[in-house]
């Protein structure tokens, strides 16, 4: 038996010692790309995303709606794959053929249609929105806006409950007016609001408007677009159904994959990398995990694993660590894998990026993990409590959550396990819970990654190699957790958790 020297320690056990601020150091000038994808030491990897945030391959984290929302703000999602090829691959394809930029929809919706109706529309279309105008064609003119802030059309609350939900906000033209495109857009701007339900003299919805995917864009300063204006996506694979799943989520357009397993540090997982290399001649890079320690790493990365996931049960829904006694704290694995990543990089000359997966309660471990090195990080609750997300937003006693189960729960496997003939687990690695709502994925990436590029100006870090090179940590005591649960009653407002 071998034991280890070190303690198991958690991301919660670390916190960041400002370095310097200098004049260049603000948040504006903070560049948060990150590479996905190997490449040589001292070159661009040739797959990069604008903000370093990945969405989990999980049912209730990862559908098209998510992974489009997460491309226009600069992150990447991965389709899951508990489900058949040819229903992943659609998937992708429906990402794949969602043009950024501004269109007008192709959905036929009369203009006395009710909001109900729309809803269904937009749904059974799996679009988010559509632009009608009096004449039903998009091009005709615009008579009056009414502006809702919690107008959401997500796909499960869209069959009715929308209404009872929805509350005009601000009523800010009242019609009769005409109004251009470019008119409501600024306005979606300027009210800080991502939808505009436009609504006739007699209280017909008209229109939806949404805010500019290039706004967006702007805002996000986004990089997840190739040159076609289409948004990246990536997908989950498994290493048993590889040679018909990997290339038909290659012909849909998938950019890059990931063999989806909780350890995957397994001869299995090499053979699906040899796959995908040799008989498909590297046409989509593959990344691949879960390990926890150096070995695992240096054996994926000489497999030619495209990049590296890192963490075994450390996830929210995740009971590994209780059923089988397997893993390790999620700071002590990203430090052993980091230094073998760079050990790497230096006698090889190839770079294989580390993704930081699961476990992440509070927006602050983000900056944690990835000042400790991790390149990317792939989170699942975060992403779950999003509208965006696909499951269930359910009231608990008054309160609102969303569902969110793990991957190796029973609710999991009894959603067509297609290639497994039992349906029932010898026992489960995962629960199926709820997560606290928390309304729509674009102001929460905006709130999150505006706290990571304050945290790095702190640190002195206007890149993440820079932040990588210089973060100072330090391990905190039991007693800075008493102090810092010292409870102050608020006089107004909500303490944001970052939770
Ligand atoms: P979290 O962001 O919710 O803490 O963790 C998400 C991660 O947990 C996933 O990316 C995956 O690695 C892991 N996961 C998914 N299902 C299970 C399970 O059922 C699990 N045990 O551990």
């Amino acid at each position: 038996v071998q034991i280890l020297p070190e303690v198991s320690r958690t991301l919660n056990e670390y916190l960041l010692v400002p370095n310097l601020t200098t004049e260049d150091c603000v948040p504006d000038n903070v560049d948060l790309s990150a590479p996905i994808v190997r490449h040589p030491v001292g070159e661009i990897s040739p797959l990069r995303i604008a903000v370093p945030l990945v969405s989990a391959i999980m049912m209730a984290v990862s559908s098209p709606r998510l992974a489009i929302a997460l491309a226009q703000t600069g992150g990447l999602g991965f389709i899951h794959q508990n489900q058949d090829v040819a229903a992943q691959a659609k998937q992708v394809g429906a990402v794949k053929r969602h043009k950024a930029g501004f269109r007008h929809s192709d959905i036929n919706i009369k203009p006395s249609a009710t909001l109900g109706e729309v809803s269904r529309l937009l749904r059974a279309a799996e679009r988010d929105i559509a632009v009608v105008t009096e004449d039903g064609t998009g091009t005709g003119r615009f008579v009056g806006l009414i502006a809702t802030t919690d107008f959401h059309p997500q796909r499960h609350d869209l069959n009715g409950t929308v209404e009872s939900r929805m509350r005009p906000a601000h009523q800010l033209v009242t019609a009769p007016t005409t109004i251009s495109l470019s008119d409501a857009n600024t306005m979606l701007w300027d009210h800080r609001l991502d939808l505009l339900p436009v609504v006739t003299a007699e209280g017909h919805l008209a229109s939806i408007v949404l805010r500019r995917d290039y706004e967006l864009h702007k805002q996000f300063r986004n990089e997840s677009i190739d040159d076609d204006k289409r948004f990246r996506v990536g997908a989950g694979i498994n290493t048993r159904d590889y040679r018909d799943r990997i290339p038909a989520l290659v012909e849909a357009g998938a950019d890059v994959l990931c063999i989806d397993s909780s350890d995957g540090y397994s001869v299995w997982q090499q053979r699906t990398l040899a796959y995908a290399a040799q008989e498909l001649g590297g046409v989509v890079p593959v990344g691949a995990g879960n390990v926890v320690d150096g070995r695992a790493f240096r054996y994926l990365a000489d497999a030619g694993a495209a990049f590296v996931k890192v963490g075994i049960g450390g996830g929210s829904i995740c009971i590994t660590r209780d059923q089988k006694g397997i893993g390790r704290g999620q700071a002590s694995a990203l430090i052993d894998v980091v230094a073998e990543r760079d050990r790497y990089a230096q006698e090889t000359g190839v770079y294989v990026p580390i993704c930081c997966d699961g476990g992440l309660l509070a927006d602050y471990h983000m900056a944690v993990a990835l000042a400790l090195g991790a390149d990317f990080i792939m989170l699942g609750r975060y992403f779950a409590r999003f509208d965006e997300s696909p499951s269930n937003l359910v009231n608990l006693d008054g309160q609102m959550f969303k569902e969110y189960w793990g991957e190796g729960s029973q609710r999991a496997r009894n959603v067509t396990r297609y290639d497994q003939a039992e349906t029932e687990l010898a026992f489960e690695e995962g629960v199926d819970g709820y997560v606290p709502y928390a309304g729509s994925l674009y102001p929460n990436i905006a709130r999150t990654t505006a706290k990571l590029r304050a945290t790095m100006v702190s640190c002195g870090a206007t890149t993440l190699p820079a932040f990588h090179r210089d973060a100072v940590l330090v391990q905190v005591s039991q007693q800075s957790y008493q102090q810092n649960g010292a409870e102050v009653r608020l006089r107004t407002g909500e303490r944001d958790s970052g939770r």
